[in-house]
This record gives structure tokens, C-alpha cells and sequence, in this order.
């Protein structure tokens, strides 16, 4: 059941914390934060991320052509910021973040959203799971009861969007959505070659797994949006689920992707 005051309550993103998910001492890792008209919440992120990080943990925000002091603040905060001239959209800005990983040689690359959804406390608990063997780790806010709340319809979709993709990479994955993701070296090889361009995250599964790469699920608690404002809007949302659907059944019949040679 949906808890409301759990999940609608604005918790400063540097309090949430996990105890004993340190971050591995032998991994570099880059945190990854795409960024679109955050300046209200990226500063108190990349604060979280770098405190959370314990000196293992870099981050990149890529800002996307936004207009409101995303960069400044990501800088002040302590970010290294990559200012694309105009809008690539969040596929291409991800992938921007990947190839720097493999540049500069990265054990893993995680994903953080700029809108302080994912407290970056919580870092650990994936990049221990590709400590463990996994190429491609997700954080569900699925696969424990953390009071997410969501409107009837999108959460509708996101259920589809999991049992479309489970069958697509024949095992369980409960939040396909999800932007908090930690990736293996494999995996930055991968999505530096081959990200999709829109709407990522749900083809990106199918991606990894027709790479022969494993993905694994961690639970993780994730946070509303408190400040800007959401890329995903009601006419957004149909475009979203024709198009990640046809995408995940052409990906399912088409030919496996593999990792490009570094440049
Ligand atoms: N670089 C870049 N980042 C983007 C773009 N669109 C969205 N983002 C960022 O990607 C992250 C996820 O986007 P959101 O709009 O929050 O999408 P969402 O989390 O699925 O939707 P909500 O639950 O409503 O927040 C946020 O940090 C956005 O700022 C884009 O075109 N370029
Ligand atoms: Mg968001």
C-alpha cells in the first residue's frame, strides 16, 4: 500500500545515508548525472554524492543546453561539468558520461538523476553488487514496499514495461525505469558504443542482456522530484510506451550489440 507521507516528504538528499554500503576500496568509480534545468536540487546531489563517495567516487554532470544555472551550481558544488551546446536529449547525455568513463578508464560508472530522486547514500549497495560479479545493476524501488508513489496510470505502465522486459531478458526486473544504475567496465565499454538516444533505461536492459552481459537488482529507496520540473509529460508518456515497446521487441529479434574498440 501506498504510504503518502513517506513518499511525498523532502528530505535534504545528504541525510539518507545507508549504513555499511561503503563504496568498494579498490573501484574508481564516476558518478554520471544528467542534468536538464536542475539548478533547484544538482548542488545538494553532487554534495551527497561526493559525501557518500568517501574520495572513491568522481562526478560528471552533463548538463543539456539548460538555462537556469544548472552548470554553475554543479560546479560550486564541486562537480566537473560537461556543457553540451544544445539539447542531445537524455540517451545522448548519458552516453557523453560512458565514453568519459572509458577514457579515462573507470571501473564504474554509476547513474544519478540531477532532481535528487536517487540518495546517493545508496551508491554503495549497487557498486557492491558489481563487486559481486554483476555487469549492470538497477536500483528498484519495486522490490520492497518503499511507499514510491506514483499515479495509477504511469504505475500501469511501469508494470507492463516489467513484464515486457523480463520476458525480453528471460529473468525478473521490477523497475525498468529506474535512473539509478551502477555499470561494470564491460558495461561502460558497451553503452559507450551503444546507447539509445531517447528514453533510455528500458532499451538499455535489452541491450546489456543481448550483450551477453548480467544485470542484477538491488532495493533502493527513491524520493519524488522535489524541484524543477519532470521530463515526462502526459503526451511524453504515449510517445514512451509505443516506443520503448517497439524498441524492446526489435531489439528482442534483431542482432546483439557489442562493445565497440576503444577510440
Ligand atoms: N542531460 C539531460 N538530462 C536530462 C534530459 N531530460 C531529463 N534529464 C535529466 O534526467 C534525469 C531524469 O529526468 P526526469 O525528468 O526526472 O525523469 P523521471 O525521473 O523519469 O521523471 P519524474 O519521476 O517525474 O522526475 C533528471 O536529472 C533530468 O534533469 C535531457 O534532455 N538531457
Ligand atoms: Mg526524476
Amino acid at each position: 500500500m501506498v504510504r503518502p507521507d513517506r513518499a511525498r516528504r523532502r528530505v535534504p538528499v545528504i541525510e539518507l545515508g545507508v549504513p555499511g554500503a561503503e563504496i568498494p576500496a579498490h573501484l574508481r568509480c564516476l558518478a554520471i548525472v544528467p542534468a536538464l534545468n536542475e539548478a533547484g536540487a544538482v548542488g545538494d546531489v553532487v554534495r551527497a554524492i561526493l559525501a557518500a563517495g568517501q574520495g572513491r567516487v568522481d562526478v560528471l554532470v552533463v548538463d543539456d543546453g539548460s538555462t537556469d544555472g544548472t552548470a554553475a551550481a554543479a560546479r560550486a558544488a564541486g562537480a566537473r561539468v560537461v556543457s553540451l551546446p544544445f539539447n542531445v536529449g537524455i540517451g545522448n547525455a548519458v552516453q557523453t558520461g560512458y565514453r568519459v568513463a572509458r577514457a579515462e578508464g573507470y571501473d564504474v560508472a554509476m547513474q544519478v538523476d540531477g532532481d535528487g530522486q536517487h540518495p546517493p547514500g545508496q551508491m554503495g549497495l549497487l557498486i557492491a553488487e558489481v563487486a559481486a560479479g554483476a555487469n549492470y545493476v538497477v536500483g528498484s524501488r519495486f522490490m520492497r514496499d518503499a511507499g514510491y508513489e506514483t499515479s495509477r496510470t504511469r504505475r500501469g505502465a511501469m508494470v507492463f514495461l516489467a513484464w515486457l522486459v523480463s520476458a525480453a531478458v528471460g529473468q525478473t526486473v521490477t523497475d525498468t525505469t529506474s535512473g539509478f544504475r551502477a555499470a561494470d567496465r564491460a558495461t561502460i565499454e558497451l553503452f559507450a558504443g551503444h546507447y539509445p538516444p531517447d528514453y533510455p533505461e528500458v532499451e538499455a536492459l535489452v541491450l546489456a542482456h543481448r550483450a551477453g552481459l548480467r544485470i542484477a537488482e538491488v532495493p533502493v529507496l527513491m524520493l519524488q522530484r522535489s524541484t524543477g520540473t519532470s521530463s515526462i509529460t502526459p503526451l511524453r508518456s504515449a510517445y514512451y510506451m509505443v516506443k520503448v515497446s517497439l524498441a524492446v521487441i526489435v531489439q528482442r529479434i534483431g542482432t546483439a550489440p557489442r562493445p565497440e574498440e576503444p577510440e
